[in-house]
């Protein structure tokens, strides 16, 4: 079936932003007096849970001995993902986190070529606004006809229910669609929602096992080679007037 639409993740494939999330919630932590610190090496560990308030449970659940919940440990999870998506969104104002290579130049020509374009992410959709309003300009977000996002479905990835949810905003089903993922998380999710899948591997991700992906690619620099594994009908030639 000719390829529709693209489906792109965003943390990771979009952009290169797991080390910013690290960050920022190191930054929230001790903001709250927290004396938590998750380094590089207990991070790629966390980054097993998606999604951060999930991420900051599992890390008290199964890293943390000793910590007394507070009666409303909700409250506390929410109040301290808060304090982190400003530190992150103030990351992405500042210019800090670019998009990957190739990301903007394939968006593009997909516009040009009449393919649509989705984003299906378990990240807050202010995360997602500031960074493509930064990454690509202030009408970044209308570049998307659907953004899937954040608490929007009652499970995040690797269930299916982000990538379900786009499909049916879109209104195709997934053989029409391919998506664009970094993670095993991202991609068991894509595959369960039935769409062929493409993964481009950062410093977190590169050795999960992507088994069922239809290629891995360290970036998407070579932006013919993806048009022609993955036969997008990219770029249409410009017509001259
Ligand atoms: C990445 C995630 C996110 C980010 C943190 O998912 O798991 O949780 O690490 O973002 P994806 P939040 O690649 O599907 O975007 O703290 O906003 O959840
Ligand atoms: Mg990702």
């Amino acid at each position: 079936m000719t390829i529709k639409a693209i489906i792109f993740d965003v943390d990771g494939t979009l952009a290169d932003t797991e080390d910013g999330h690290r960050q920022s919630f190191n930054k929230a932590f001790a903001e709250c007096g927290l004396d938590w610190n998750w380094d590089v090496a207990l991070y790629d560990k966390l980054l097993k849970v998606t999604g951060g308030k999930e991420r900051i449970k599992y890390f008290v659940s199964d890293f943390l001995t000793g910590f007394t919940r507070p009666d409303d440990f909700d409250e506390f999870v929410k109040h301290l993902h808060k304090v982190k998506t400003a530190h992150y969104t103030a990351m992405l104002r500042e210019g800090h986190i670019p998009l990957r290579p190739g990301i903007r130049q394939l968006l593009a020509d997909a516009r040009n070529g009449g393919i649509r374009l989705a984003i299906a992410t378990t990240t807050s959709p202010e995360n997602v606004a500031t960074l493509l309003q930064h990454g690509l300009g202030a009408d970044g977000e209308s570049w998307f006809e659907v953004i899937g996002c954040g608490d929007i479905v009652p499970h995040k990835k690797p269930a299916p229910d982000i990538y379900l949810w786009v499909l049916e905003k879109l209104g195709l089903p997934a053989a029409a669609c391919i998506a664009l993922e970094d993670s095993e998380n991202g991609l068991r999710s894509s595959l369960a929602a039935g769409i062929r899948t493409f993964v481009v591997t950062n410093r977190y991700t590169r050795n999960q096992d992507f088994s069922g992906a239809a290629a891995v690619l360290d970036d998407l620099s070579d932006l013919d080679n993806f048009y022609r594994i993955s036969g997008l009908p990219l770029p249409k030639p410009q017509i001259s007037v």
